[in-house]
C-alpha cells in the first residue's frame, strides 16, 4: 500500500469512522434513555439537534425490519438490542479494516497498485467499504456469508453513516487527485516529448513512445507516469515503490522492457539517435564503429560531457582490441548503444546498428530489415578501397558476384526504398555517409589521393554506381576518407556529421 493511498484512505475512513462511532454512542444512549421515538436517532444522529425527523416510511420500514420497534422498554430486550447493535457496529468496523478495503492491487497485465480514488469502479468500491465484511466472507468460504447477512439490519445505521461521509469526501478527494494527476501528467508529457520523444529497442529495433518497466521483484508493468496508479510514485503489486516522474533521472534509470520483443534495455529517457552501418564483408564497419565511439567519448570528456557505454561491443575492452576485430557473426543483430549527458544537455542515446556484411547480400532473407531501416537518423556505407581496386583490376568471375560493394548497395537500396515506401523520385532526407576506410594504409591513401576526391576514386575504379545510387536515393550524401586504426584515426568524422545534422544541441555542445 503506497503512502498516498494510506493518507487518502486513512483520512476518508477516519472521518467516517468518527461519525459512525458518534452514531453508535447515541444509539446506545437512546436504547437506555428513551421512549422509543428517539430510536430514529440510530439512523440520524443529528436528529435531536436540528429537529428534523426521519420520513415515516423509512422509520417504519427500518423498525419493521428489525421487528423490535417499541419493544425495547424491557431491560432484557434493551440488553439484546445493545448486543445486536454492538455486533453490527463491530462487523462494519471489521469490514472497514478487512482486506477487500485495502487491496488496491492492479490486474495481472499491469501489476501495480491503483490510487484509491482511481481504481476501476472506485466510487462503488468506496461505498462498499463498510459492507466489506460481506465481500470478505464471500471470498473466505470458511465463514459463511449468511452470518453477516443476518446482521445487515444492525450494520445498516452505521454503514449508512459511513457511506454518507465517504461519498462526500470521496468526491472531493477524487476531484483533487484528478486535478493533480492531469497537471503533473501534462508537465511530464511535455518534458518527455521535448527531451526524449521515443524509445528504440536495441534488440528488435522497433520504436515506441515509452517502454514497459520491470520492478526489482520481476513484475513488468506499464511505464510509470502520473496517472490512475499514482502521482510521483507508483507501487508494484508486491509493494515496491518506483518513481513516476523523472526527477534527477530516476525513472529513466529503471530497467526498461521492450513492449514488442520483451527484451531488456535502458532508455535513460534520452533522445535516441540511430545510425546504421552498411557495407560488404570486411569493409571496416565494426572497426569504424568502435574507433568512432572511442573518439566521441574522448571528445565528450573534453567538453565536460559524461559518456556511459552500455553494450560490450563498443566497451573500453573492445576499443583496446579494435585493431583486431573478428568478423561480425551473421545473425548477430543486437545494436550497440551509449549515452551522453551533461548538466546543460538533456541526455542523448546513440544507437549503432552494426551487422555482418553477409546480411546485406542479395540472397539473404530480408525480413529482419523490415524494422531495421524504418527508424534511422543516419546511414554509414563503408567501402574498402582495396576491394574496389582489386575488383577493378580483376578479370575473375567475382566481378559479377553478388557480394561486391555495388551489389550490396543495390540490395540495400531496394530494401530501404521498399520498407519506407519511397517511389523512384523520392529522396530520403536521412544523412548518408559514403566512407572510404583503411586510409592509414599507405597504399590506399596514395591511390585515393591520386584520384582526387572519394567520389572521383569510385569513378576511376569503375564503382561510380555506388555514388549514383546514394545520390539518387538520399538528399544529403557526404563522402569521407577515414582511418579507423592508428594514432591519427578520424573514424568519428562521419558520426559527427550525422549527429550534428540531427541534433542542434549536440552540435553546439560537442562539435563546435
Ligand atoms: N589498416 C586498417 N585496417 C582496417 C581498418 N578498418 C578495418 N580494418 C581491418 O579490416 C578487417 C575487417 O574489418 P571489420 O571492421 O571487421 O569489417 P566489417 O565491415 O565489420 O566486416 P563484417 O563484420 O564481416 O561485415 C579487419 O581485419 C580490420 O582490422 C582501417 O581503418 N585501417
Ligand atoms: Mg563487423
Ligand atoms: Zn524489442
Ligand atoms: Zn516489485
Amino acid at each position: 500500500m503506497n503512502k498516498t493511498n494510506k493518507a487518502l484512505m486513512g483520512t476518508l475512513i477516519g472521518i467516517a469512522a468518527v461519525y459512525a462511532g458518534f452514531s453508535f454512542v447515541l444509539t446506545m444512549l437512546n436504547i437506555y434513555d428513551n421512549d422509543g421515538t428517539a430510536l430514529r436517532i440510530v439512523i440520524c444522529p443529528f436528529e435531536p439537534f436540528n429537529g428534523w425527523t426521519m420520513p415515516d416510511f423509512i422509520h417504519d420500514a427500518y423498525w419493521g425490519l428489525i421487528g423490535l420497534y417499541g419493544s425495547a422498554g424491557v431491560d432484557g430486550e434493551k440488553s439484546l438490542l445493545t448486543i445486536l447493535f454492538a455486533v453490527g457496529f463491530a462487523l462494519v468496523a471489521a469490514g472497514c479494516l478487512s482486506k477487500p478495503t485495502w487491496d488496491l492491487r492492479g490486474k495481472e497485465d499491469d501489476p501495480q497498485e491503483y490510487l484509491f480514488t482511481h481504481r476501476p469502479m472506485a466510487f462503488f468500491w468506496c461505498l462498499m467499504i463498510p459492507w466489506n465484511i460481506l465481500t470478505a466472507a464471500w471470498g473466505l468460504k470458511k465463514i459463511p456469508v449468511i452470518i453477516p447477512i443476518i446482521f445487515i439490519p444492525f450494520m445498516l445505521p452505521f454503514a449508512l453513516i459511513i457511506d454518507m461521509f465517504l461519498a462526500v469526501t470521496y468526491i472531493i478527494a477524487w476531484a483533487v487527485m484528478s486535478a493533480r494527476i492531469s497537471l503533473l501528467a501534462s508537465k511530464d508529457r511535455d518534458t518527455y516529448d521535448k527531451d526524449t520523444q521515443y524509445a528504440v529497442c536495441p534488440k528488435c529495433k522497433r520504436n515506441f513512445y515509452q517502454p514497459y518497466v520491470k520492478c526489482r521483484c520481476g513484475l513488468v508493468m506499464s511505464y510509470p507516469t502520473p496517472n490512475k496508479y499514482g502521482l510521483k510514485y507508483h507501487t508494484c503489486n508486491q509493494g515496491h515503490t518506483i518513481p513516476s516522474i523523472n526527477t534527477d533521472g530516476a525513472r529513466g534509470r529503471l530497467q526498461a522492457v521492450c513492449p514488442y520483443c520483451k527484451g531488456e534495455m535502458f532508455t535513460h529517457e534520452a533522445k535516441p539517435l540511430v545510425i546504421s552501418m552498411v557495407g560488404s564483408v570486411g569493409s571496416g564497419k565494426t572497426t569504424l564503429m568502435i574507433s568512432a565511439v572511442e573518439s566521441l567519448t574522448a571528445l565528450a570528456k573534453e567538453k565536460g560531457v559524461v559518456s556511459e557505454i552500455i553494450t560490450g561491443g563498443i566497451s573500453v575492452a573492445a576499443q583496446r582490441g579494435k585493431a583486431n576485430v573478428t568478423p561480425t557473426q551473421a545473425g548477430e543483430l543486437d545494436s550497440e548503444y551509449f549515452f551522453l549527458r551533461s548538466r546543460e544537455l538533456p541526455e542523448k542515446e546513440i544507437v549503432i546498428n552494426d551487422i555482418s556484411g553477409v546480411e546485406f547480400q542479395p540472397d539473404r532473407d530480408k525480413v529482419l530489415f523490415e524494422e531495421y531501416y524504418r527508424y534511422n537518423d543516419g546511414i554509414i556505407f563503408t567501402v574498402d578501397p582495396l576491394e574496389i581496386m582489386a575488383l577493378h583490376y580483376s578479370q575473375s568471375p567475382t566481378k559479377g558476384s553478388k557480394n561486391t560493394p555495388v551489389a550490396i548497395m543495390e540490395s540495400f537500396y531496394h530494401m530501404y526504398t521498399e520498407i519506407n515506401g519511397y517511389g523512384p523520385a523520392v529522396k530520403s532526407t536521412v544523412p548518408f555517409a559514403v566512407v572510404l576506410t583503411k586510409m592509414d594504409d599507405p597504399k590506399v591513401r596514395a591511390s585515393v589521393d591520386a584520384a582526387g576526391s572519394p567520389a572521383e576514386f569510385l569513378n576511376k575504379y569503375s564503382h561510380k554506381a555506388i555514388a549514383d545510387i546514394a545520390e539518387n536515393a538520399f538528399k544529403h550524401v557526404r563522402y569521407f576518407k577515414v582511418a579507423s586504426i592508428g594514432d591519427n584515426n578520424n573514424a568519428a568524422e562521419p558520426f559527427i556529421w550525422i549527429l550534428g545534422e540531427n541534433d542542434q544541441e549536440l552540435r553546439e555542445k560537442l562539435f563546435k
